[in-house]
């Protein structure tokens, strides 16, 4: 085995975005274009020698290529041990835990999250650090420098290694462990949660529909849901992954979970529906006739934390991302506890979660999650809602209308414009935030703007500024729109339109969301020129 250093010409498109890099997957097949970026990866964290990392991916077309050649350049770059998923498989929360577990210097995750997969649709490479949380900025912005110099990477002409067997070999001197992707995760969640009271929940006829949409979830939610905590065989569909995801579009919301969502407006529902994306970090909740939004899922999830045993001591404060509803804020108020608003990307919440200022964090965008590792998590979010369920005795619908009693509600949808032309997408953004400050006072559609800003983030505890972050424009009546383009597409630009509107506690709280959030959408539409600058008028995805 010799390594061997690789002339190349550097690629200038390795622009890490919300969540790592993502393209299309024929992008990532060309040749030279993944080795260029994970030495890039490499070179950013001071090169590779003497350390170790978990690598694992959410198993779609390309997975097992990408993790050879990574395997490779390891070798090449002096790592000393590799703890990759059997069968390359490792969801996204389970890859933060080993990290974590095992104290590695980080970890390579292959995924494109909720985004589809096949040879003609997307792949993806997040790089966690050693906290196990995704790269912060600064490291991002340091392996995008390193993409646009890379003279060369380094490859070892080692053979592939074999990704079925559990067990562990040499690679010269770097070790290689190949291991069960769900045990050591099934473990943290033994910790967490009360599995007793889930369990006799289940045996008292409970019954449960998770959807794991031909993802990463399917091996672990057949092992908790089923082998473990006893829900009957068939609780989990989709459940063996796939790497084209049976050609769906692995994203839990109600477009692309609709068979679910039909499942639980029906008769014939069960008390709680599930679903979980590519890689496992997100989930989506919904309750016999009743769809709970992320930002109400994370308020819930917070003011009843207590009821599991990892959180009977309190929450430290909750974190949220800028564009979710204010919901949990209200709980953090009444729990007297700090609470923050971060910008979108997982990423931001882990310098809170390390210096123990929060231990709920969640986004609109389906994630929530704990300081049990440093990544959203799907599954821990369905075991803490069946945690609450089985201790309040009470139906999803029923928790969420006492919620609102206790709260209020925000009423909320985000409006997705999909692939729009880019040059279009960036001049409706750059148009609105130049007249930002000409807003307050005038009115949209019959609602009067009060306020309009750009959001910036200044980071509490290492003092980092994030700039550029999304519109808000707050209206009379407590509405609030926010625009920003999206991070983690691949075809043209995605515009996101989040839409808010709080009704106090005893207000009316029995509306459908999107004729309450008519008025606003028609104020938002309007003020940003939507029609005008993309020629769209309806979205392609509400949530
Ligand atoms: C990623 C990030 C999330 C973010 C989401 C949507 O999720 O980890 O923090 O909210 O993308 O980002 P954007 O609005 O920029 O598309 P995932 O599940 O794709 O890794």
């Amino acid at each position: 085995m010799t390594a061997q250093s690789v002339k190349i010409t550097p690629f200038h498109d390795q622009k890490p975005g919300t969540s790592g890099l993502r393209k299309k997957t024929r992008d990532f097949m060309r040749p030279q274009y993944l080795e260029a970026f994970i030495q890039s990866i490499f070179n950013a964290i001071g090169g590779g020698h003497g350390k170790a990392f978990v690598i694992g991916g959410d198993g779609r077309f390309f997975n097992a290529e990408a993790i050879q050649t990574i395997v490779k350049i390891a070798t090449a770059n002096g790592a000393t041990r590799l703890i990759i998923g059997q069968n390359g498989i490792l969801s996204t929360p389970a890859a933060s835990h080993l990290i974590r577990k095992y104290g590695t210097d980080g970890g390579f995750i292959l995924s494109a999250s909720h985004n589809p997969g096949g040879i003609d649709e997307d792949f993806g490479v997040k790089f966690n650090a050693a906290n196990g949380g995704p790269a912060p900025e600064a490291l991002t912005a340091k392996m995008f420098n390193e993409t646009k110099a890379l003279g060369s990477y380094e490859i070892s002409d080692q053979p592939d290694i074999d990704l079925t067997r559990i067990g562990t070999t040499k690679i010269g001197a770097m070790q290689v462990e190949i291991v069960d992707p769900v045990s050591d995760y099934l473990a943290l969640m033994e910790e967490l949660f009360d599995f007793n009271a889930i369990s006799a929940l289940f045996a008292g006829g409970f019954r449960m529909c998770f959807d794991a949409m031909h993802a990463v979830t399917g091996p672990y939610a057949h092992a908790i849901l089923e082998d473990r905590l006893g829900a009957p065989k068939g609780t989990v569909v989709n459940g063996i992954p796939k790497e084209d995801f049976g050609k769906g579009h692995p994203d839990p919301n109600p477009i692309w979970a609709k068979t679910l969502m039909d499942l639980m407006m029906s008769d014939n529902a069960p008390d709680l529906g599930a679903a979980s994306d590519g890689d496992g970090d997100r989930n989506m909740i919904v309750g016999r006739g009743a769809y709970v939004t992320p930002s109400d899922s994370l308020a819930v999830l917070a003011a009843n934390a207590h009821l599991a045993p990892a959180y009977t001591k309190g929450l430290a404060g909750i974190a949220r991302s800028m564009p979710t509803s204010a919901a949990s804020d209200r709980v953090a108020a009444r729990l007297g506890i700090e609470h923050f608003e971060t910008p979108t990307g997982w990423k931001f919440f882990g310098n809170l979660l390390d210096a123990g200022r929060v231990t709920i964090c969640g986004e609109e965008s389906a994630g929530t999650g704990s300081d049990h590792v440093r990544e959203k998590d799907g599954l821990w979010a369905v075991l803490l809602w069946l945690n609450i369920l089985a201790k309040r005795n009470l139906s999803v619908a029923q928790i969420l209308t006492d919620h609102w009693a206790t709260y209020g509600r925000d009423y909320y949808s985000r409006h997705d414009f999909e692939a729009i032309e880019t040059s279009k997408a960036d001049a409706l953004v750059a148009e609105l935030s130049d007249k930002l400050p000409t807003l307050p006072g005038q009115c949209f559609a019959g609602l009067t703007v009060t306020k309009a800003d750009e959001f910036s983030y200044h980071d509490p505890v290492d003092g980092s500024v994030s700039t550029h972050q999304g519109l808000r424009v707050y209206f009379d009546g407590g509405g609030r729109a926010v625009f920003r383009l999206s991070g983690t597409g691949t075809e043209g630009a995605t515009l996101r339109i989040y839409l808010e509107h709080y009704e106090p506690a005893e207000g009316d709280h029995s509306q459908d969301p999107q004729t309450a959030l008519a008025p606003l959408r028609d104020a938002a539409y309007t003020l940003s020129r939507l029609t005008e600058h993309t020629g769209r008028s309806e979205p392609d995805v509400r949530t």
